[in-house]
């Protein structure tokens, strides 16, 4: 059995999309982003309340970097991973954990823009300092994908829908259209059934209430 703990918009989304990728059985369990997470049944499955939660093999996982290695091992005949001794085994753990590097900037700007409250305690510097760190990690991203249709040189793999779901939030504070290669890449990774399938279902919570937001006027 395998049972993703996910919330609509968030990280959980990466391990989602991966599931839908691999092709293998799965429940989902879809819960608000609130105390839900703080809930003593939820910290069983995350001491740190965080989501993704993933039950599997009788465990428990967490960590969507941990999830995704595993997961790729565990169904290695989709095509996700890239086993030790693959030629783009390096190149394919970098890009996987890029995604973190892209993620916490999205993070730290959705703490800013649609958890803190009230919103005078908001920090305009603190807006404008990650959203330039989180373009620059798009600059990254943008000189691995020049000349390439995915991350890695043989294809598709879990390090798209890694980095893909953390561009999927970071979309939020940092616009795509000055990146073409991304922009190319991303329209090639969203064509794909499983991301539309990790994509929120009508009436389901959403983490984000705005389509983007613009670092915070002083
Ligand atoms: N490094 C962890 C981060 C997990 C994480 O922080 N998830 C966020 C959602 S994107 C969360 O659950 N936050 C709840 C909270 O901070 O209270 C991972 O990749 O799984």
């Amino acid at each position: 059995m395998i049972r993703l703990h996910h919330c609509p918009e968030t990280r959980s989304m990466r391990t989602l999309w991966l599931l839908h990728e691999l092709g293998v059985e799965f429940d989902v369990i879809t819960l608000p982003f609130d105390k839900t997470l703080r809930s003593p049944e939820f910290l069983e499955l995350n001491p740190a309340g965080r989501v993704p939660a993933l039950e599997i093999d009788g465990t428990v996982m967490f960590e969507t970097g941990a999830i995704t290695e595993y997961l790729c091992e565990r169904f290695r005949e989709a095509g996700m991973g890239r086993a030790p001794g693959d030629p783009d085994r390096r190149d394919w753990l970098v890009w996987m954990h890029f995604a973190e590097t892209i993620s916490q900037h999205t993070a730290a700007l959705t703490q800013q823009h649609v958890a803190i409250y009230p919103p005078e305690k908001r920090s305009p510097l603190v807006t404008r300092l990650e959203a330039k760190r989180l373009e620059k990690t798009f600059n990254a991203l943008e000189g691995r994908l020049t000349g390439r249709d995915y991350l890695l040189d043989s294809g598709f793999s879990a390090a798209d829908v890694s980095v893909g779901q953390a561009v999927y939030m970071g979309m939020h504070y940092v616009r795509l259209e000055p990146f073409p290669a991304i922009s190319a890449w991303w329209a090639r990774v969203t064509a794909r059934p499983a991301y539309q399938a990790a994509l929120p279902k009508d009436g389901e919570g959403r983490l984000y209430p705005e389509a983007f937001y613009e670092p915070l006027a002083d």
